[in-house]
């Protein structure tokens, strides 16, 4: 390590029960505190985390600082063994509000009593996604189309538990008693439990096969990758460094969605290419060869873009202006947007049906800050398409996937009501019901998928589904035994 990276890295205290880069042998209620939830976590891991996995050693990644560049040690571990602690990105002396009406004052430091709730809340959610994702996934492993993938799984796994207990320390460090109470009821809700769901549409999905766990790692964590973002900009400094330092880990997460999706589409390729098949519609010809077939492939995308998009709540919002006025949650990249970071007297064009048509209105820029996000996130989520189409013009096929239009299928806010096309027309409720199956996946295209979810568990193997990776994790061989199964 060179100097002055050195000098950039705040060390994680490794030696206490909690490990740590936020002073907790300094402040003993707020440790008591955290140390009396700190079993209930791991049984909460032991009953919904990853299923039978309690002697598997693996190869898993841990921070032992926080730099932009996450130094980080590589090991086999075991998961209940894995040391979940407190990071926070490095403070930034002088940092002041960057927007909303108290722009220009310096960070909070302390909740500030008038936007109490407000913060509570928003922590809560983020905090409720992080266990669910972990309980969604729960089962995959049995199915996992080699070890590496596997690894991976479990990777994102403890990086969520972890996540988990970024929002924790926050509720139990500045909300007292509430805190503490919401801490222990991000331990009790579980994802699809009737009684006690997690709070968020999306949360509560199935993920029952590996295409689906690599659909949400590209499409659902990165809306954590642009809801962090947004918190990450806030004016309550010790959010804003958590969500900071957590995007370090979310981009691995996006990375394992991006390229485990190009890794199938470059084995249907492959497989096509093989067996003399030209034309890439011909679904009955490429499932025999025992890949996924790239129409079905859309029709993932399109439902895994479709509930995402419900996870930026509704366009027009009260609560998503009151968060950005208060100077709580700013907008994806708010210090690098050029204007006065106010918007009092702006607006923003937000998509609706008007008259049987997709028209644009213009609405005050501070009730549609969720539209605006909403439309940053459809513009990153494209980008993998780009690639992928790339890989599969290169390999000679006439095929493009399109991301589909945000109305598309919609739950949860301005299009809720209506019937929208993947590519954006208004059409009928019949219309859409009658064309539903050429658009979202069928009862039979799951139970394809689920066919072909057959472990593969020996060292340097994968599933016939899908390619190897180009490298391997910290750039281990190809036959690196990243999963000790026992
Ligand atoms: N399902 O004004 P509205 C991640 C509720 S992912 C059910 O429309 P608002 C991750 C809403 O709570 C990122 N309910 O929206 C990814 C509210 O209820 P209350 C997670 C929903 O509040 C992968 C009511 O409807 N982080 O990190 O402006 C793996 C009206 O709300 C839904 C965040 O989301 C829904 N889809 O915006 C692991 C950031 N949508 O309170 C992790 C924190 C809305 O009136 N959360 N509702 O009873 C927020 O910023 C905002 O709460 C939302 C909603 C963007 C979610």
């Amino acid at each position: 390590m060179s100097s002055t990276a050195e000098s950039l890295v705040v060390e994680v205290n490794y030696d206490e029960l909690i490990p740590n880069n936020v002073d907790l042998a300094n402040d003993a209620q707020l440790k008591k505190a955290l140390e009396s939830w700190q079993p209930k976590f791991l049984d909460w891991w032991n009953e919904a985390g990853p299923e039978d996995t309690q002697d598997f050693e693996v190869y898993l990644r841990t921070a032992v600082g926080v730099d932009p560049k996450g130094w980080a040690k590589f090991g086999h571990v075991k998961m209940p063994d894995y040391r979940w602690g407190i990071l926070l990105a490095p403070k930034e002396e002088g940092r002041t509000i960057p927007f909303g009406k108290h722009k220009g004052e310096p960070v909070w430091q302390e909740v500030p009593g008038e936007y109490r709730a407000l913060l509570r809340r928003l922590i809560v959610i983020q905090g409720d996604t992080e266990p669910a994702s972990v309980e969604q996934q729960r089962l995959l492993s049995a199915s996992a189309p080699s070890l590496y993938d596997m690894r991976n799984l479990f990777q994102i796994n403890v990086e969520e538990g972890r996540h988990l207990w970024a929002m924790v320390y926050l509720l139990v460090k500045y909300f007292g008693r509430d805190g503490r109470e919401e801490a222990q009821s991000l331990l009790e809700r579980r994802s699809a439990n009737e009684d006690k769901p997690r709070i968020l549409g999306a949360f509560n999905e199935e993920t029952g096969d590996w295409l689906t766990f690599f659909m949400f790692t590209y499409f659902t964590d990165r809306d954590g990758k642009m809801q962090l973002e947004s918190l990450a900009q806030s004016g309550f400094d010790p959010l804003a460094r958590s969500c900071r330092f957590m995007l370090t880990e979310e981009a691995h997460h996006m990375f394992v969605g991006e390229t485990g999706l190009g890794r199938v589409i470059q084995r249907t390729c492959e497989a096509m290419t093989e067996a003399g098949i030209t034309d890439p519609n011909d679904v009955a010809a490429v499932r025999a060869l025992g890949v996924v077939d790239l129409p079905t492939l859309q029709k993932k995308m399109n439902f895994h873009v479709s509930v995402t998009s419900d996870l930026f709540g509704a366009e027009v919002s009260t609560n998503g202006a009151a968060a950005f006025i208060a100077g709580i949650k700013g907008r994806y990249n708010e210090t690098k947007i050029d204007d006065d970071h106010q918007l009092n007297d702006d607006t923003y064009p937000v998509s609706q049906v008007v008259d049987g048509k997709v028209v644009e209105v213009q609405e005050t820029a501070h009730s549609s800050i969720n539209s605006r996000l909403l439309d940053e996130y459809h513009k990153d989520a494209v980008g993998g398409l780009k690639r992928w189409n790339k890989a599969i013009q290169k390999a000679g096929f006439d095929f493009a996937f399109e991301l589909p239009f945000k109305g598309f299928s919609r739950k949860v806010g301005i299009f809720s009501e209506d019937f929208i096309t993947p590519d954006g027309q208004v059409v009928t409720e019949d219309e859409w019901n009658a064309k539903r199956d050429d658009w979202l996946c069928t009862d039979e295209d799951d139970a394809f998928i689920k066919s072909l979810m057959v472990p593969c568990k020996e060292k340097g193997k994968y599933a016939n589904w899908i390619a190897p990776p180009r490298i391997g994790i910290n750039q281990q061989p190809e036959d690196y035994e990243y999963v000790k199964l026992h």
